[in-house]
């Protein structure tokens, strides 16, 4: 089976110092947890950033100042900044941190609107996305295709009708958002993509550890982070993203999947090398 590339997302933008007190929100504190997970074998870091207080922001110098701190402890990782942001933030806003230098391979691009608990409801209009898609395209930036439900597929199959997507389609199955984070989820997302697509799958709180099992034995990628999930195992708190991306190798080695490194993961991803 094809190596794995384990992606961490280490911070988003809704976890809290509150809810985990290992959440980073200066620079410093990302750059930390950047580290602790490429050490322990991720290769692609998904970025969300913040102020010193923990407010989410898109701000595209704070993006800098992040990116540069983490290159400096990991200089062959794919940094994957989030174009998502946090609910509620502008498209402008949303997209500023594609505008930084160098600018990025690998970038997420939301494929529809959802429900984000309570109250709070992700805007991802078609012309939203066709935007996003149309200027990550001209910058070179190869789009991850965040799906929280089936649907978004086809908004994203759509969009690549005219065009505007990077081939191979990179998709990322983000489940426990909107729908349900169950195998039976995974594998109707999965067998809902077009052949020769990559992809890699999430699932958010509880489910995260069903769901990377079954991604790793399904020859898929694995996302773990802060962001989808603060618990290394019921009730006991992971000290840093790097204690959840070492229990994924973990049970990648159990399953006879090897890791793959920052090289490795831009060939599987058809990124250009560095
Ligand atoms: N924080 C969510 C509202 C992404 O990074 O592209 C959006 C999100 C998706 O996390
Ligand atoms: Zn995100």
């Amino acid at each position: 089976m094809e190596k794995m590339i384990i992606s961490a997302c280490i911070s988003g933008a809704e976890v809290t110092k509150e809810q985990n007190p290992a959440v980073p929100y200066t620079v410093e504190e990302i750059a930390r947890e950047a580290k602790s997970a490429y050490d322990a074998g991720a290769s692609v870091i998904h970025l969300h950033v913040r102020w010193d207080d923990g407010t989410p922001t898109q701000d595209k110098g704070r993006f800098q100042e992040c990116m540069d701190a983490i290159y400096e402890l990991c200089p062959d990782v794919i940094i994957q900044p989030s174009t998502g942001g946090a609910v509620g933030m502008t498209d402008l806003e949303r997209l500023q941190s594609t505008d930084v230098t160098p600018t990025p391979e690998f970038a997420t691009l939301d494929c529809g609107t959802c429900n984000f608990g309570g109250d709070e409801i992700f805007i991802n209009t078609d012309n939203t996305i066709e935007n996003f898609a149309r200027i990550m395209k001209e910058k070179g930036i190869k789009p991850e295709l965040e799906v929280f439900d089936k649907g978004m597929i086809d908004i994203a199959l759509k969009i690549d009708k005219k065009g505007l997507l990077v081939h191979p389609l990179h998709f990322d199955f983000v489940l426990g958002v909107q729908m349900s984070a169950t195998i039976r989820d995974l594998v109707f997302m999965v067998g809902s993509i077009p052949a020769g697509s990559t992809w890699t799958a999430t699932g958010i709180g509880r489910a995260t550890w069903d769901i990377a099992a079954a991604t790793i034995a399904m020859g898929g990628h694995v996302r773990t982070g802060f962001e989808d999930n603060l618990y290394l195992e019921r009730g006991v708190l992971a000290k840093s993203n790097g204690e959840l991306v070492e229990k994924v190798v973990k049970i990648a080695k159990l399953l006879g999947r090897e890791i793959a490194t920052p090289a490795e993961a831009r060939e599987i991803l058809s990124l250009p090398p560095r």
